[in-house]
């Protein structure tokens, strides 16, 4: 896991531990750079006993000497920046000179989060299940050209012009289709102008500023947002996010070029969690998922929806290996499995009677899974915080193992409480 530069990805549906790993990893990195998602992501980190949730901001802020960077792929809501910023300042972290925001960003603005709440409970439209942040419609008019950049919010003249119009559009629509009143262009105006203001000292072209630190052999870690599962493309569709969370993301979401990037890693969960609507084959619909919810504290970061909890699906797995080239997993949260004797694994999927190896394209068929259990036996003693692989209990190393050898990726890190020191790495 030494290279210089590193995709570190969720590898299920989000909140795999991200936020920790990437801060624990950070230390080796002079810049993190976030790529994909917007404020619906919810990175947990816990430093001395001090919990930050990061949301727009790269994890890399957290510490002194990593540069921090927003890049292109992001959707970026300037009010939502501004006061995780405010707050990270309360909270000591200092970011001037520190944190960079991509001039090509998408803007998020109020409209879109008033469309996805009308679309979200109308007739006919498939309920997503999203954040209501509105990420999904600025995704939408970025890629219907109609959307609005950061370099574009710091054009007083373009902003305004781009607000009049698009209201015009979005409130015929949004009244239209779901009777909802109309926003004020000059009041919306007035706000963004003032935000923009605030935003435009973080404001770079962070591609180049990437591609520079690479070519100066700086080291770039490049942090993921939700999950391969959640992918616009490769994700369960249509149950996923709007933008590309996988491996290819960090390019296209970034300005740096494939030949840039040294190793991707892949952050798993020993078991599997998903919020939000969709299919999920291994999910627990009985008391099991409670009592991994609730020693995993399984709640949305961001919107304190209960996450509902599932087995370990090497299947999945396997598929998000694939898509993502992954050469590292890290496994995050083993120690929630302490107190289970038994611990089923999902191995194979069976639709219809028929063995599948591959993750269907289909919901319904990924609906219909029939998930294959190998059962493995539990260790029923507390792993947290546990120094190294040799000192974890017999039955935990074998389920790494075979986690290991099933999915076809190495572990390079095991993750057994929520403190930076609760990490050891393998190799
Ligand atoms: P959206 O808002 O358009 O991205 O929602 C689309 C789907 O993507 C899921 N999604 C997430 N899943 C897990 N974690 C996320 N971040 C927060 C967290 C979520 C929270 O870290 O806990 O607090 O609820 C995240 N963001 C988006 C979402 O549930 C939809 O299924
Ligand atoms: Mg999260």
């Amino acid at each position: 896991m030494r290279a210089k530069t590193a995709i570190v990805l969720g590898a299920q549906w989000g909140d795999e531990g991200k936020g920790k790993i990437v801060d624990v990893l950070s230390e080796r990195f002079s810049v993190v750079a976030r790529y994909a998602g917007g404020h619906n992501a919810g990175h947990t980190v816990i430093i001395s006993g001090k919990k930050f949730i990061l949301q727009l901001v790269p994890c890399g802020v957290l510490r002194p000497d990593c540069r921090a960077v927003i890049g292109n792929g992001v959707v970026l809501d300037p009010m939502a920046f501004l006061k995780e910023v405010a707050k990270l300042r309360d909270l000591g972290v200092d970011i001037d000179n520190q944190l960079f925001v991509s001039n090509r960003a998408q803007v998020i603005l109020e409209y879109h989060r008033m469309i996805e709440l009308a679309a979200e409970s109308a007739p006919g439209r498939q309920k997503i299940g999203t954040t209501s942040r509105g990420i999904g419609p600025a995704y939408e008019d970025k890629m219907a050209r109609n959307g609005l950049r950061i370099v574009d919010l710091l054009n007083r003249d373009l902003l305004k012009t781009h607000i009049e119009n698009a209201c015009r559009e979005k409130n015929t629509i949004a009244h239209a289709l779901f009777g909802t009143s109309p926003l004020d262009p000059a009041k919306m105006y007035e706000d963004y102008a003032r935000a923009a203001e605030q935003i435009a000292p973080f404001v770079t072209d962070t591609a180049a500023l990437l591609n520079q630190a690479i070519r100066e052999g700086g080291s770039v870690m490049f942090e993921g947002a939700q999950g391969t599962m959640l992918d616009i493309d490769h994700g369960t569709y249509p149950f996923v996010t709007s933008s590309s969370a996988t491996a290819g993301g960090a390019v296209t979401g970034t300005g740096v070029g494939p030949t840039a990037i040294g190793t991707v890693i892949g952050v798993t969960k020993a078991y599997v969690t998903r919020v939000g609507e969709g299919p999920f084959p291994t999910e627990i619909h009985d008391a099991a998922g409670e009592v991994l919810r609730a020693r995993g504290q399984e709640y949305g970061a961001v919107t304190g929806r209960p996450r509902r909890c599932g087995w370990l699906d090497l299947p999945l797995l396997r598929y998000s290996n694939m898509i993502n080239g992954t050469e590292w997993l890290v496994v995050t949260k083993l120690d929630v499995l302490d107190d289970l004797e038994e611990i089923p694994v999902c191995t194979g999927y069976r639709i219809a009677g028929k063995e599948v190896d591959t993750m269907p394209a289909d919901v319904r068929g990924l609906e219909a899974i029939e998930p294959v259990y190998t059962k493995l036996k539990g260790w029923r003693e507390s792993t947290e915080g546990v120094p190294s692989f040799e000192k974890l209990p017999k039955a935990a190393q074998e389920y790494l193992r075979f986690l290991e050898r099933e999915s076809g990726a190495k572990i390079g890190m095991i993750s057994t409480g929520p403190d930076r020191d609760q990490t050891m790495a393998l190799p």
